[in-house]
């Protein structure tokens, strides 16, 4: 079986880990990641949710923090800081740096980052065809309003430095208009015997990825079932701030409103956590199957639990 997930960060990653565990070795997967979280730093580039995957799938991931190399050190850092040259909020170590130095060198010397995130997976070794959305350059901005007025920020410093403390007003995907989907994404799509949307952000991840032109049509009109598991459980996120970044696009933090707002357009099913179970009626509602099963990624058996709930749904609206 060919499976195609769109995914964002830690939740994204945690979540394809335990699709692994779920399929066999003769299933194939390709993961469209988010590039919309990269951000350039000291003349390089970092493309958190692509290295969070990578990392994840590759045994290489810090698993408390959920982003970032197990073992690190942080020399890079602290002698950066004796220059004065920062920004301190963001923490890139050591181990990390290293991945960060080969991407750049390699785009410096004319890769993509397609091919470049290839080279990166030759080391992982994954077990999923990870490709970037885009090989074009999309960073996700976020509108605010504080003391210093209204400005747009890049995401990263909205959500690791402001700690998404203030209210966000818009999520400005800039570039995502002019950029094309990386070579093999809409081929994949259209290949594909079943597509996921993992529990990620909906917006600045799995909304990223649908806002490069071409990719939100391509899985509306694929002929595999899609279907998604919900982020929200119990109206709260179950990890980040997704509710922050919701409100910006005006959509409740609700299992329900997430599911009606990609609509029956786009997917086919959605899965909701047991707790959410009042709001299956309002998904089928809408014409979207819904189910509710457990949704909290406590262990990789868990969340192999949660990828066959998705896969059986995926055969039971299989048009
Ligand atoms: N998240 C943090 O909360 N603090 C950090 O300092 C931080 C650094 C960082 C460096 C590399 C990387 O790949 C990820 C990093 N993250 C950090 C995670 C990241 O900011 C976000 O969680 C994702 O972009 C959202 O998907």
């Amino acid at each position: 079986m060919r499976i195609v997930a769109l995914a964002g960060g830690i939740g994204g990653a945690r979540f394809l880990r335990g699709l692994l565990a779920a399929v066999g070795p003769q299933d194939e997967i390709t993961v469209i990641g988010n590039t919309g979280d990269d951000i350039h730093l000291y003349g390089l580039k970092v493309c958190p949710d692509l290295d969070t995957v990578m990392y994840t799938l590759g045994g290489g991931i810090n698993e408390e923090q959920g982003w970032g190399r197990t073992d690190e050190t942080w020399s890079i850092k602290a002698e950066m800081k004796e220059y004065g040259v920062g920004p301190e909020w963001f923490g890139l170590g050591d181990r990390d740096f290293a991945t960060h130095l080969v991407r750049s060198q390699m785009l410096t010397a004319g890769y993509s980052l397609s091919q470049v995130t290839e080279a990166l997976c030759v080391r992982w070794k994954p077990g999923v065809r990870l490709l970037p959305m885009s090989d074009d350059r999309v960073e996700t901005h976020v509108r605010i309003t504080d003391e210093q007025g209204t400005r747009a920020i890049h995401f990263q410093e909205y959500w690791v430095k402001l700690h998404a403390a203030v209210d966000a007003e818009a999520i400005i995907p800039v570039g995502a208009d002019t950029a094309k989907p990386a070579p093999g994404v809409l081929e994949a799509i259209a290949e594909a015997d079943v597509i996921l949307f993992p529990p990620s952000n909906p917006v600045v991840s799995i909304g990223s990825i649908l806002a490069v032109p071409g990719i939100r049509e391509a899985v509306a009109a694929a002929p595999a079932p899609v279907v998604g598991l919900s982020p929200i459980i119990g109206g709260a996120p179950v990890r980040g701030m997704a509710d922050k970044v919701l409100a910006a696009v005006g959509v409740e933090a609700t299992a329900d409103a997430v599911a009606l707002n990609y609509g029956s357009a786009l997917i086919d099913g959605w899965l909701v956590d047991t707790a959410d179970e009042a709001s299956v009626a309002a998904v089928e509602a809408a014409g979207i199957a819904c189910r509710a099963v457990p949704l909290l990624m406590t262990d990789v058996e868990a969340t192999a639990e949660m990828a066959r709930a998705a896969l059986a749904l995926a055969e039971q609206v299989r048009k």
